[in-house]
């Protein structure tokens, strides 16, 4: 085997160093059936050894550092599945075996959450046998991926845990780095960089580690750039970069310590939420969350989840992110309600015993952890000159972020009235904002998309002009263009014409001299 773990038949071989699969095109049907089950390209992964080897694409001061391994706790990596395909299950399995140092991998347990796929039962008990270190331990019921991780839990003997999702590749030398930084301080939790595994190839892109996690008001995770006082921090390339919110699916963290601050939110269910409450959570109680740049593990992303929510999606995400928001956002939760107002009286369940953990714990509050850990998020609290939804009336239809974030276009839909991802607000800064990003138009040309970029206050090309009374336009100040409605699922912006498609209004317009505190 090379230093990447090159599979067995050499590198010409399907997906080996990473590459990605291409469905010819009699197989077309069939893998566009396997997409729908799993709502990943499972053709192409099925032609990929479970053993490929993978881009090593490490900085050279991570490859030449050396670890006491001796010295290094063990873990027990904990991977809870429900109905996950195979071939990806087990490459997540054989990706840990092949890459971790014996000495330190204690066990594998995989927590089958009640799947039904027939060759997830004796098929996989069958195959699992030979593997000594990895066990299996299943739900009786359903449980969601929250519960099912503390039923992985209370079976690991570790002093470590490291959690992964079940479509995963460790790549070369991703566990050392991750054990060491526990072993300096059983405080930090730590998370490899995710490198992208395509969901239509299964290439594999090794990431370039310039983001850490964050999230918006919505509650939805997302990725930004480190800013700059946090590079400055750290003094060397190799140093772990401290992130607000983790993603969720891929971290390492020390047994006791997890225990010591409360596990999970045990009334969280099926997906979602859980990533942010224990981001927090850590951070407001002491802890610290941290990227370590030095290990890298694959992930497929997913555009849609393939299972079912037996509750129902919105209802089970709403009730998770709730709790988030009542357990740890004090006043911030605010923010979270006016772009959920359907939430408002919707019930969450009983949280007395969470409150009581953050009492014990003496954790910090919101406000400490925005000013302290993400100070450059955006706050939606000052000089708001209108907000709601941004309506085209004409076609009644309205912007909507379609739920992407920064650098996606400005999208429209059929106004709702639910606010989320038509929630925008106006500012006296004449910049318009959704989803905690700025409208945003760099072109020279007129017609093209307008995109969402990070706020940088400076007007220029996120400038826009509008006044409720008269007509109502967006013009855009650097280019003199107006927001035009266009007639697909994007804004475009066009020379003004004074037409129908390039009026807009928003649904609450609040006196200029009076811009309020929401
Ligand atoms: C991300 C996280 C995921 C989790 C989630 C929020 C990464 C890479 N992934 O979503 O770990 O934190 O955000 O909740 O950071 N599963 C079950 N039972 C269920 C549902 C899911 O066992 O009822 C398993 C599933 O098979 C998978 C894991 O939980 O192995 C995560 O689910 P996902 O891959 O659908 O979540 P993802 O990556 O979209
Ligand atoms: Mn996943």
């Amino acid at each position: 085997m090379g230093a990447a773990g090159q599979g067995l038949f050499g590198l010409s071989e399907p997906g080996e160093n990473g590459r990605g699969v291409i469905v010819p095109p009699e197989y077309q049907e069939e893998s566009r059936k396997l997409f729908q089950r799993n709502r990943f390209n499972q053709w192409a992964s099925d032609r990929i050894s479970l053993h490929r080897s993978l881009p090593d694409a490490r900085i050279l001061e991570c490859s030449s550092l050396k670890y006491p391994i001796h010295k290094l706790p063990q873990t027990s990596v904990i991977i809870v599945f429900h109905n996950e395909a195979w071939s990806t299950l087990l490459r997540t399995v054989h990706s840990v075996l092949d890459r971790s140092p014996p000495e330190l991998l204690r066990e594998i347990i995989l927590v089958d959450d009640s799947s039904d796929h027939e060759e997830l039962h004796s098929t996989l008990e069958k195959y699992v046998a030979k593997l000594s270190k990895v066990k299996i331990v299943r739900n009786k019921a359903r449980e969601g991926l929250i519960r099912s991780r503390l039923n992985g839990f209370a079976h690991a003997t570790s002093p470590t845990v490291t959690f992964l999702d079940a479509h995963c590749e460790a790549n070369v030398g991703w566990l050392e780095p991750l054990l060491y930084r526990i072993m300096q301080n059983r405080t930090i939790v730590v998370c490899p960089e995710i490198d992208v595994i395509s969901d239509e190839t299964f290439e594999y892109t090794y990431s370039s580690g310039n983001v850490r996690g964050s999230f918006n008001w919505n509650l939805n995770f997302r990725w930004k750039a480190v800013p700059e006082y946090e590079n400055k921090r750290r003094a060397a390339r190799t140093d772990g970069i401290r992130s607000p919110t983790m993603a969720g699916g891929l971290f390492t963290i020390h047994s006791q310590y997890f225990k010591d601050i409360g596990l999970y939110d045990k009334q969280m269910e099926i997906w979602g939420g859980e990533n942010l409450e224990l981001s927090f959570r850590i951070w407001q109680c002491g802890g610290q969350l941290e990227i370590i740049p030095c290990s890298h593990v694959g992930h497929v992303f997913r555009k849609s989840q393939p299972y079912s929510f037996p509750k129902g999606t919105g209802e089970t995400l709403s009730k998770n992110l709730q709790r988030v928001a009542e357990v740890w956002m004090d006043g911030y939760k605010r923010y979270f309600y006016k772009r959920q107002p359907h939430l408002k009286g919707h019930p969450f369940g009983d949280i007395s015993k969470r409150l009581e953990l953050r009492k014990k714990l003496k954790c910090k509050n919101f406000d400490w952890y925005i000013k302290n850990v993400v100070p450059e998020i955006f706050l939606p609290n000052s000089s708001i000159i209108a907000r709601g939804e941004l309506r085209n009336p004409a076609s009644g239809d309205c912007i909507d972020s379609l739920g992407a974030g920064e650098h996606a276009y400005i999208g429209i839909y059929k106004c709702h009235k639910q606010m989320g991802n038509q929630y925008l607000v106006y500012t006296k800064n004449e910049e318009i904002i959704v989803d905690d990003n700025c409208f945003d138009y760099a072109n020279s040309q007129p017609s093209s998309k307008v995109k969402m970029l990070d706020c940088h206050s400076m007007k220029g090309n996120q400038q826009w002009l509008h006044t409720k009374v008269g007509i109502s336009h967006m013009r855009h100040a650097p280019t003199g263009w107006c927001l035009d409605r266009g007639k697909e699922q994007f804004v475009v912006l066009n020379p003004c014409n004074n037409g129908p498609s390039q009026k807009w209004l928003f649904s609450e317009y609040v006196e200029r001299d009076k811009a309020p505190q929401i």
